[in-house]
């Protein structure tokens, strides 16, 4: 059973500069990831809740820093989505900034969810995250998205090419399949976040 009750999550603040944010307690777990990878989904999916973060077909509905409080002192945390090519280059810098500035400053953060779109995993991007995520022993979950997508057969084998790729980049994570729309990989996004809010108590 779940020690933290997901459901009652609320919408905290929004900032677009890392300056603002001003929430100088507790801990928070950050959702990361290329746009429409599915991060809003998968907030509202582990909360049960529909609108709670905000989720568009549009790639870039993020644009800020979303902050969520589970309960008083641990918050989950929307990021904008890196890489979307469409949007013009002065906004993709200032959200790759905005993301960089985060990871790199935010003593609370001590955990991350990286998504990745199973059909499309470890791009370039990705592998900058995970580098970062390497320099600052930022412990990650990550999460291969929209697997109800792809057949079993097929989420079985990117699962394993990506888990090879990884065991060469990380010295320890742990990966998992997830869809917002099937509901799956909910409960295990839930155990790893009650065990990074245990560790901090
Ligand atoms: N089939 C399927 N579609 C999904 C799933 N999760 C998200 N989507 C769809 O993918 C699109 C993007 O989802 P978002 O949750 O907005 O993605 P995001 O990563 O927050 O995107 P940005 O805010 O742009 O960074 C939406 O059309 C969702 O309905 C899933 O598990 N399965
Ligand atoms: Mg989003």
């Amino acid at each position: 059973m779940s020690i933290i009750d997901y459901n009652k999550t609320f919408f905290l603040k929004s900032v677009s500069k890392i300056s603002k944010i001003n929430i100088e307690y507790g801990i928070e777990v950050a959702f990361i990831g290329y746009s429409n990878s599915g991060k809003s989904s998968a907030i509202n999916a582990l909360t049960n809740q529909k609108k709670l973060a905000r989720c568009s077909k549009t790639p870039g509905s993020t644009q800020l820093i979303n902050f969520f409080q589970v309960i008083n002192n641990f918050r989950i945390v929307d990021l904008p989505g890196y890489g979307y090519a469409k949007c013009p280059i002065l906004i993709k810098l200032k959200w790759e900034k905005l993301i960089y500035n985060y990871l790199k400053n935010r003593k609370f953060l001590k955990g991350l969810v990286l998504l990745m779109d199973i059909r499309n995993p470890l791009k370039v991007y990705d592998q900058n995250i995970i580098n970062i995520i390497l320099d600052q022993n930022i412990p990650v979950f990550i999460l291969l998205t929209k697997c109800d997508k792809l057949t079993l057969s097929q989420q079985k084998i990117q699962f394993q090419t990506v888990y090879k790729r990884l065991q060469v980049l990380l010295k320890e994570f742990q990966i998992e399949f997830f869809s917002s729309s099937k509901k799956i990989g909910i409960r295990k996004l839930q155990f790893q976040l009650n065990s990074w809010y245990k560790k901090y108590q």
